[in-house]
């Protein structure tokens, strides 16, 4: 699978499935437990860490989807309490509801997803809020080049340069295949880079921060590429 994975070649010489094999490795053993239990298809997504070949991706799954996460045990959130928190280099901080986002334009984009695991679902449809809406309204200073995006699951966060996350396909997405995004794929709200790989798509999306500079994401940490553009993308397309 090395070979569908250029983008991890490019950083650090240690890539997700090198980290994970070190970390099953024995001795760290405990620690491994949160990396190891990536999803809740354990089976399968243990099985595609661990297969060399590859081959597990071809293994049927529902969707064509894998459900990651890095921690074993994630909060459920709904309207009732849901919090999206805008803040950073900005002139109007602020937090947004299910609600607040659910009343402001919707756009719909239909993609490839793509994971550098090697398995993709192609013509997905996400729809939601662009994010650059959300930039927009909160006033990013002159000051602030890039994003920073954490999330609810406490472990994970994710990057942008503030060019990226203006583009008009870039969304902060509340609908998934025309349907709410479920808890497993990171709903009430999740963000969705579609000229990125899906890395970059950060699941139970809780804070979108103005940086001065790029601050690299969870698995960007561990050797992927901080810019997660998939072959073919159009990195210079007019942002929104
Ligand atoms: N919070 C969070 N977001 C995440 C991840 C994660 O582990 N935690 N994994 C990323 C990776 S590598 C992929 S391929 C997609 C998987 O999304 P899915 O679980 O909806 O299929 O989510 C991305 N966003
Ligand atoms: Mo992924």
């Amino acid at each position: 699978m090395a070979a569908k994975r250029p983008k991890e070649t490019q950083g650090p010489p240690v890539g997700r499935r090198a980290l994970l094999g070190m970390l099953g490795a024995g001795a760290a053993g405990l620690a491994a437990a949160p990396y190891l239990q990536h999803g809740w298809e354990s089976v399968l997504a243990t099985a595609s860490q661990e297969d060399p070949t590859g081959l597990s991706g071809l293994l049927p799954n529902p969707g064509g989807f894998r459900y990651y996460s890095v921690v074993g045990s994630v909060p459920r959130k709904d309207a009732a309490d849901y919090a999206l928190t805008i803040d950073g280099l900005v002139d109007r901080p602020r937090t947004y509801t299910l609600a607040d986002l659910q009343a402001m334009p919707q756009t719909r984009i239909v993609h490839d997803v793509q994971c550098t695991d090697g398995w993709r679902v192609e013509n997905t449809p996400f729809e939601g809020v662009r994010l650059a809406d959300l930039l927009d309204a909160a006033g990013a200073h002159a000051k602030g080049a890039a994003i920073r995006f954490t999330c609810f699951d406490g472990a994970y966060s994710e990057s942008l340069t503030l060019e990226q996350a203006r583009r008009s396909d870039v969304l902060v997405a509340l609908n998934m295949q025309d349907k709410p995004i479920t808890y497993e794929h990171g709903g009430p709200v999740r963000l969705y880079v579609a000229p990125m790989y899906f890395y970059k798509s950060a699941k139970w999306l809780s804070g979108i921060s103005v940086t001065e500079t790029v601050v690299p994401g969870y698995w960007e940490e561990h050797g992927y590429a901080v810019d997660g553009w998939l072959d073919g993308a159009d990195k210079h397309r007019d942002a929104a």
